[in-house]
């Protein structure tokens, strides 16, 4: 299956670089767009500068595109006006454009720091309610409302992939549970954006690691196949931080060091 034309927001971040080069075999134009620069467009690219909260600067990116990977906004725990503009008023203009463009489809990336307060010793399906870890973690909250408001009324297809930790490889202990490999995101990426049915739909973005917090079972109908697994640096993980001190929280909850991370004002 090939796209006229995807969107890719947070096209300047992580995950959002090694999307650009792996989205396109699946497209005939990759719209990129993010605030950090995103240097010249390659054949079959255009690159857009689009402040998420620029509500004119969003419908207009949302013009002709098939279906939106928005990675786009706030990361990690921020204080709280950043989170706001990109997150919040940033992912309504987002939907709302969806909406007067007749974008049906949108992989909304959603954090496992929306679910970040249960505990790594519970495994939590996909219909978990939500405990965010922080205000980042609240923002996503949000944009999984949005998304599911946005399915009830107009239709708009998303899924809501809760990500892990997608990096090279794990950094520590927790990341084994929650690792997500970059050709394991690929795969998610064109699950959502090729299943018949999508829906409204929410999935945690992991590899198939051998211990984890999560179970994927209720997005089967997605289709995801992860291929990937952190055990190949379990042992080398292990040497780094043999002990674990039981009593940091940042060991009890899923969403690790982000529990405790702020709050910056007051
Ligand atoms: C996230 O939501 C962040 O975007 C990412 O930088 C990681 O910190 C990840 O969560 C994680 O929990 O490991």
């Amino acid at each position: 299956l090939r796209f006229n034309r995807l969107l890719l927001t947070g096209a300047a971040g992580g995950l959002g670089r090694e999307l650009r080069t792996r989205l396109k075999r699946y497209c005939d134009t990759l719209r990129l767009s993010d605030v950090a620069p995103l240097g010249e467009a390659a054949p079959g690219e255009e690159v857009v500068t689009a402040p998420l909260q620029d509500k004119a600067a969003v419908h207009a990116l949302l013009k002709d595109v098939d279906a939106v990977v928005h990675l786009g906004g706030v990361s990690t725990e921020q204080p709280w006006q950043p989170i706001l503009e990109a997150n919040i008023v940033g992912t309504y203009n987002l939907y709302e454009a969806a909406r007067l463009n007749g974008v049906k489809r949108i992989l909304f990336a959603s954090s496992n720091h929306v679910t970040g307060f249960y505990k790594q010793n519970e495994v939590i399906g996909t219909d978990a309610p939500a405990r965010p870890d922080g205000i980042y973690g609240l923002s996503k909250a949000f944009g999984e409302d949005v998304a599911r408001l946005y399915f009830d009324r107009f239709g708009i297809e998303t899924a809501c992939v809760r990500i892990g930790s997608s990096f090279p490889e794990p950094r520590d202990r927790r990341m084994l549970a929650t690792w997500m490999s970059y050709d394991d995101l690929e795969r998610l990426v064109m699950a959502v954006l090729t299943t018949p049915v999508l829906g409204y739909s929410v999935i945690y973005g992991i590899s198939d690691n051998q211990t984890r917090f999560y179970d994927n079972s209720g997005a089967a109908h997605i289709g995801y196949r992860p291929q990937d697994s952190s055990d190949r640096f379990r042992s080398a993980v292990e040497a780094r931080q043999p002990k674990l001190d039981l009593s940091d929280p940042a060991v009890i909850y899923q969403g690790g060091a982000f529990v405790r991370t702020g709050p910056f004002e007051g």
